[in-house]
C-alpha cells in the first residue's frame, strides 16, 4: 500500500515521520514520538473535517500530539433496535466521562443472504457513527468478522454455516466471503475516519480473541489477509486485535503487516472473578506479572475489553437464578474501583468496559449460551436506566480527561501502608505523585501512606481509591489529600476543583498556597489552617461542600468542591466553544451549548432538582430543554435558577387483562396438511460438522435457507408395519426441543436439559426423542409424521473448529421394527422482514402468516382472557392492543412482564408490534421481564403485543400473569423517531 494523503495525517511525531516517509512507503503512521508532550487531553472530538494524527508510545495514545486516556464503554447497536435511542445512550456515556464506545458489528445482522447487505434502519451504522460523533465520542470499531458477543454464530452469518470454506483460517472459500463483509462495513467505516475529521472512528479491531492457528501459518495468513484488506479499503487508524487474555498473541511483528508495524496496536482483555485479587495486567510487572502489556513494550497497555459485568446463561446457574441483579451485586462500584483502578496503576491507558450498555438480545440474535435480556449487569441497565456503577465511571472518567499528569505514569519507589496495597506512581514530566490504594481484606482499614504527608487514608473493604500528591490543578499545586480528585477546570477567572469520596469520609486536601488566602466556607462543614505556605482543608464528605480559596497570590480564585459519591453523580463538566462549564444538579446533562449571553442545557430530572451553572464569563441566561429560566448569581460564583426544575410527572401503564383474542395453531402437524410447497429434504452432502448419516437425505435446517427459529418437518412414510417406536435425533442450541406428531395425534414432546455448571458453556445440544408408534399407526399407510423443532441457535466459533456449523434441526431419524420409506419435506423462515430482518422470525405457521405483525386482521379470532390453562401440544397465539399517552416530555422505559407457576411447561415468543422481543420460558428462566424500546413502543398510541405460545401438552399452560411496567422515567429524553 502507497502511503495515502490520509495516511500521511495520520503521522504523529517527527521520528515516525521520518521513518514513514524513508521507508519503503508502507504507512508506519502511529509510532509516536516518545517525548510527547504532556498538556492537556484533547476536548471531545466530532466530525470537524480536519486532518487528525493518532499516535502513541508506550504511554498512551497521542492524538493531535496530546496525550488521550481512552475512557471507553461497550455498546452494541444491534442490541437497541431503536436508532433514536443510540443518541440517548451516547450521550449519557459522555455526560458521565467516557470519551469514547467501542462497538462490534455483527455481519449475521447485516447479511441475509451471500451478497446481500442491508445497512440502513435499525442496521445503520452510518447514522450510529454520526451520532456518536456528534455526541462527541471517539469509537473502536470492531466488525469482526468474528466477534462472539454471545450473538448467534458469533456473528457469522446463518448462511455461512452452510457454506463452503473452513472460518476462522486463510481458506479462500472463506476469505472471499470475509472480503465481501468488510468491503461493505469499511465502505461505512471509511467516512467516519477521526485522521480526517470525517467522524470519529480512532481505532479499529480486526478479529476478536483469536487464539487457534496462532503459530501456524494459516492463522498468520489469515490476521495478514485481514490486515491487508482494512488497509486497502482505506481505514488508516490505528489497528489492532483483542488477545483472549494475557498471550501475548498478535504483537507487533508476529504477523505481516507488510512493514506497517507501527500503526498496530497490541490489545487483549481479561474478566477477573469479583472474588480475586485484581491482577496485574500492565506494563510494570509489578508482581511478576507476565503477558499482558508487557508482552508488547512498545505500545500502550491496551484493554479492548475488560469485564463490566458477566452474561447469564439460561436458567441463570451462575447467579444463582436471580439475574441480571446480581451480577450488578457482585460487580458493583467498588469491584470498578478496585480492578479499574488497578489496571490504571499498571499503565493501562486505553480502557474499555465491556459492556457498559448491554441491552436485548433480542429476536434470535442470542447465542446459545445466553437469554434475550443482555443487561450484563453493566453500568446503564438494559432498560437505559443509570446505576450506582456510574460513580466511579464518572469521576474517573472526568478525572482522566481533566488531569493529564495521569496519561503517563512510571512506576515509582514502592511504599507500604499496613494492609493496604499501593501502588506508587510519578508522571515524569510533570513530578506528579500518584497513589492507588487497595484493599483486598474484608474489614475498613485506616492506614498512612507515605508521600501522603502522613495523613490518615481511610479504604473501606474490598475497594480502593485514587490519591495525588504534588499535583497542578489549575495555578495551585495539590500538596495531597487523602480525596480522590476528579476534575479541574476554569470558568472565566474562576477555578474550579472537585474532590471525591464515599459519604461520611473525612477528608483532608492540602494546598500550596504561596500566600495566606481568604478562606470562605460557603457551604457544608470545613475547617481550615494556613501554616508555612500550605492550606489544609478538613471535610467531612456529605452533599457538597464549597470552600473558596482567593488572594493567595496564585491569580485565579479557587473554588473547591467536596463531593460525596452520590453528589459527584450530579456534576456535569461540559466543554463549549467558550470554554468549559460545569452544571449541578440535574440527573443528566445531555447538551450544552453558548448562544450570545446565554447557556443552553438539555438534559433529564428525575426528582425536582436545582439547576446551578458555572460558566465562560458574560454568561447570565439559562435554558434547560429549550425553556429559559429566571435565575440568580450566587456567592459560588455561579447561576442558579430561582426555583428547582420540575421532576418527572407520573407515568400510568394500562393493565392488559382484556382485549385478547386467541387462536391455535400448527396444522401442519394435520395428516392432510398440503405442504406441496415446501422443500424437499433431499440433498446428500453438508458443509456441517455434523456427519450426515448413512442412507439418510441431510435434515439439516441450514442446509434448506432456514437459519432462525423454528422449523417443521414432515415425513410421508409409505410402510410403517412393525414399527414400534420412532427415534428423532436432533441439535439445537441450549433449551432446544422437539414435537412430534403421527397422522395428527401427538406423540410427544422432548427438550434439551436446562443446563448446569457443567453444561452451561456447551453450545451445541445433540438428543434423541424416542416415541413410541400407535398400534392403529403400525400400518402400511400412508402416514405422516409431522416435526416441529425449536432448534435456538447456532454456536459460537470461539476456538476457530467451524463450530457455528454444528447441525440444527432434525440429524437423523430411525425406525425400531421396521424400515419404512419416509420422504421428507421441510419449512421454515419466510423470507426476511425487510426491516426487522432476518433474525425477527421462525417458521412457525403463525410467523409465516404474519399473525405477529400489527396489521394482521385477528377479527375473527376468538376473544379469550388471561389467565389461560389449556393441555394441549403445539402453538397458540395471543394478541391484543394497548394505547400509551406518555407525555412527550417524559422518557419513560417499559418493560413487559410475564410470571406463572414455574411447574408450567411453556414458553412464549413476544412480538411487539411485529418485533420479536424475546422468548420467555416458564419453567427455566431466569427472565420475567422484557424490555419494550422506545420507537418499537408507541409511547403516544396504540401497540399490538402478540405472544406465541409453545406448549409441552405436559402440563396446563397460557400465559397468565401479563403486565406492563415501568423500568424507570425522566423528564428530558432524547426526540424518539417510530421505527
Ligand atoms: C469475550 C469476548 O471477546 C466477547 O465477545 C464476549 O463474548 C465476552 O467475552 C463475554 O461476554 S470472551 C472471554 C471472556 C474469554
Amino acid at each position: 500500500m502507497g502511503l495515502s494523503r490520509r495516511t500521511f495525517s495520520a503521522l504523529a511525531g517527527t521520528t515516525a515521520l521520518g521513518l514513514a516517509l524513508g521507508g519503503s512507503g508502507a504507512a508506519n503512521c502511529a509510532y509516536a514520538a516518545p517525548t510527547a508532550p504532556t498538556g492537556p487531553a484533547p476536548g471531545p472530538p466530532s466530525a470537524d473535517g480536519r486532518r487528525h494524527t493518532i499516535g502513541f508510545d508506550r504511554y498512551s495514545l497521542v492524538v493531535d500530539g496530546r496525550r488521550l486516556v481512552v475512557w471507553s464503554g461497550e455498546m452494541h447497536p444491534f442490541r437497541l433496535p431503536s436508532p433514536s435511542l443510540w443518541r440517548d445512550v451516547l450521550q449519557k456515556m459522555r455526560a458521565h466521562g467516557y470519551n469514547a464506545v467501542s462497538v462490534y458489528v455483527s455481519w449475521n445482522y447485516h447479511s441475509p443472504a451471500p451478497g446481500s447487505y442491508d445497512f440502513t434502519g435499525i442496521r445503520d451504522l452510518d447514522l450510529f457513527l454520526r451520532t456518536a460523533a456528534e455526541c462527541g465520542l471517539y469509537v473502536i470499531l470492531r466488525p469482526g468478522p468474528y466477534i462472539n458477543a454471545e450473538i448467534d454464530g458469533g456473528g457469522f452469518p446463518g448462511w455461512l454455516t452452510a457454506a463452503k470454506g473452513t472460518a476462522r483460517t486463510a481458506d479462500p472459500a472463506y476469505l472471499a466471503h470475509v472480503d465481501e463483509w468488510l468491503t461493505h462495513v469499511d465502505a461505512i467505516a471509511a467516512r467516519h475516519l477521526y485522521t480526517d475529521g470525517g467522524g470519529t472512528i480512532l481505532l479499529y479491531q480486526i478479529e476478536n480473541e483469536y487464539d487457534a492457528h496462532v503459530t501456524e501459518a494459516t492463522g498468520r495468513d489469515y490476521m495478514a489477509h485481514l490486515y491487508r484488506k482494512v488497509r486497502a479499503d482505506g481505514i488508516d487508524v490505528p489497528l489492532f486485535h483483542n488477545d483472549k487474555g494475557r498471550n501475548g498473541y498478535w504483537i507487533p511483528g508476529s504477523f505481516d503487516t507488510r512493514g506497517e508495524d507501527g500503526s498496530w496496536l497490541y490489545g487483549f482483555d481479561g474478566y477477573p472473578s469479583p472474588t480475586q485479587t485484581p491482577p496485574d495486567w500492565g506494563h510494570f510487572g509489578i508482581g511478576g506479572m507476565k503477558g499482558g502489556a508487557t508482552a508488547s513494550p512498545r505500545t500502550p497497555g491496551f484493554m479492548p475489553e475488560f469485564g463490566g459485568g458477566w452474561f447469564d446463561p439460561w436458567g441463570g446457574v451462575w447467579f444463582d437464578r436471580k439475574g441480571y441483579a446480581e451480577s450488578r451485586r457482585q460487580r458493583d462500584a467498588a469491584y470498578e474501583r478496585r480492578f479499574y483502578l488497578t489496571n490504571l496503576a499498571n499503565g493501562i491507558t486505553l480502557h474499555n468496559v465491556y459492556m457498559t450498555y448491554g441491552g436485548t438480545s433480542w429476536g434470535w440474535l442470542p447465542a446459545p449460551v445466553v437469554y434475550t435480556s443482555y443487561d450484563y449487569g453493566a453500568a446503564f441497565d438494559e432498560g437505559r436506566q443509570p446505576t450506582a456503577k456510574l460513580v466511579p465511571m464518572h469521576q474517573l472518567g472526568h478525572l482522566l480527561h481533566h488531569v493529564p499528569d495521569l496519561a503517563k505514569l512510571d512506576r515509582a519507589a514502592d511504599v507500604e501502608a499496613a494492609g493496604l496495597k499501593v501502588y506508587h506512581l510519578t508522571n515524569p514530566d510533570t513530578g506528579a505523585q500518584v497513589y492507588v490504594v487497595r484493599n483486598d481484606g474484608t474489614q475498613q482499614v485506616t492506614s498512612t501512606v507515605p508521600g501522603l504527608g502522613g495523613l490518615p487514608v481511610t479504604v473501606p473493604a474490598k475497594d480502593a481509591r485514587l490519591l495525588v500528591a504534588g499535583t497542578v490543578l489549575g495555578r495551585r499545586k495539590v500538596r495531597c489529600s487523602t480525596a480522590q480528585p476528579m476534575l479541574s477546570l476554569t470558568t472565566g477567572r474562576q477555578e474550579i476543583a472537585v474532590f471525591t469520596g464515599r459519604p461520611g469520609e473525612a477528608t483532608v486536601t492540602v494546598l500550596e498556597c504561596p500566600e495566606r488566602p481568604a478562606v470562605k466556607v460557603l457551604e457544608g462543614g470545613a475547617a481550615h489552617t494556613y501554616e508555612d505556605g500550605l492550606l489544609r482543608v478538613e471535610a467531612r464528605l456529605d452533599g457538597l461542600t464549597r470552600v473558596s480559596v482567593s488572594g493567595d497570590g496564585t491569580g485565579n480564585p479557587l473554588l473547591l468542591l467536596l463531593a460525596d459519591d452520590e453528589t459527584s453523580l450530579r456534576l456535569f463538566p461540559h466543554d463549549t466553544p467558550s470554554g468549559p462549564v460545569l452544571v449541578h444538579g440535574p440527573a443528566l446533562v445531555r447538551t450544552a451549548a453558548v448562544s450570545g449571553k446565554a447557556l443552553r442545557l438539555t438534559g433529564d430530572t428525575v426528582a425536582a432538582a436545582a439547576l446551578e451553572v458555572w460558566g465562560p464569563r458574560g454568561i447570565t441566561e439559562l435554558a434547560w430543554n429549550g425553556r429559559n429560566l429566571a435565575v440568580e448569581t450566587t456567592p459560588s460564583g455561579s447561576l442558579r435558577t430561582a426555583r428547582p426544575l420540575p421532576g418527572v410527572g407520573k407515568v400510568s401503564l394500562p393493565a392488559l387483562r382484556e382485549g385478547w383474542r386467541r387462536r391455535t395453531e400448527n396444522p401442519e402437524s394435520a395428516p392432510g396438511y398440503d405442504d406441496s410447497t415446501w422443500r424437499r429434504a433431499d440433498r446428500t452432502t453438508s458443509y456441517s460438522t455434523t456427519p450426515v448419516p448413512g442412507g439418510q437425505p441431510v435434515l439439516f435446517a441450514d442446509d434448506y435457507g432456514f437459519h432462525y427459529g423454528d422449523v417443521w418437518y414432515r415425513g410421508h412414510l409409505t410402510d410403517a408395519r412393525g414399527a414400534r417406536s420412532v427415534s428423532l435425533a436432533y441439535s439445537t442450541g441450549t433449551q432446544g426441543l422437539l414435537m412430534a406428531w403421527l397422522d395428527g395425534r401427538p406423540l410427544g414432546t422432548h427438550r434439551m436439559p436446562v443446563p448446569d455448571n457443567s453444561t452451561v458453556r456447551k453450545g451445541s445440544w445433540t438428543d434423541t426423542a424416542v416415541f413410541s408408534v400407535p398400534e392403529e399407526a403400525r400400518t402400511a399407510g400412508p402416514h405422516v409424521l409431522s416435526v416441529l423443532v425449536r432448534r435456538m441457535q447456532h454456536d459460537q466459533d470461539g476456538k476457530a473448529q467451524d463450530t457455528h456449523k454444528a447441525a440444527r434441526g432434525l440429524t437423523a431419524v430411525t425406525f425400531d421394527g421396521a424400515s419404512p420409506h419416509v420422504s421428507w419435506r421441510i419449512q421454515g423462515e419466510k423470507a426476511p422482514d425487510a426491516e426487522r430482518g432476518p433474525q425477527n422470525t421462525g417458521g412457525l405457521y403463525g410467523e409465516r402468516h404474519g399473525w405477529h405483525l400489527p396489521e394482521y386482521a385477528d377479527g375473527s379470532w376468538p376473544a379469550g382472557s388471561l389467565p389461560r390453562a389449556d393441555r394441549r401440544q403445539g402453538v397458540t397465539w395471543y394478541r391484543t392492543t394497548f394505547r400509551l399517552a406518555v407525555d412527550p416530555g417524559i422518557d419513560a422505559s417499559v418493560g413487559l412482564v410475564l410470571d406463572d407457576d414455574p411447574a408450567r411447561a411453556y414458553r412464549v415468543q413476544i412480538f411487539l408490534n411485529g418485533w420479536n422481543m424475546g422468548q420467555y420460558i416458564n419453567d427455566v428462566g431466569p427472565q420475567h421481564t422484557f424490555v419494550l424500546p422506545n420507537g418499537i413502543l408507541r409511547t403516544r398510541g396504540s401497540n399490538t403485543l402478540a405472544l406465541a405460545v409453545l406448549s409441552d401438552g405436559t402440563t396446563p399452560s397460557g400465559p397468565s400473569d401479563v403486565r406492563l411496567t415501568l423500568l424507570g422515567a425522566a423528564a428530558g429524553g432524547v426526540p424518539v423517531v417510530s421505527v
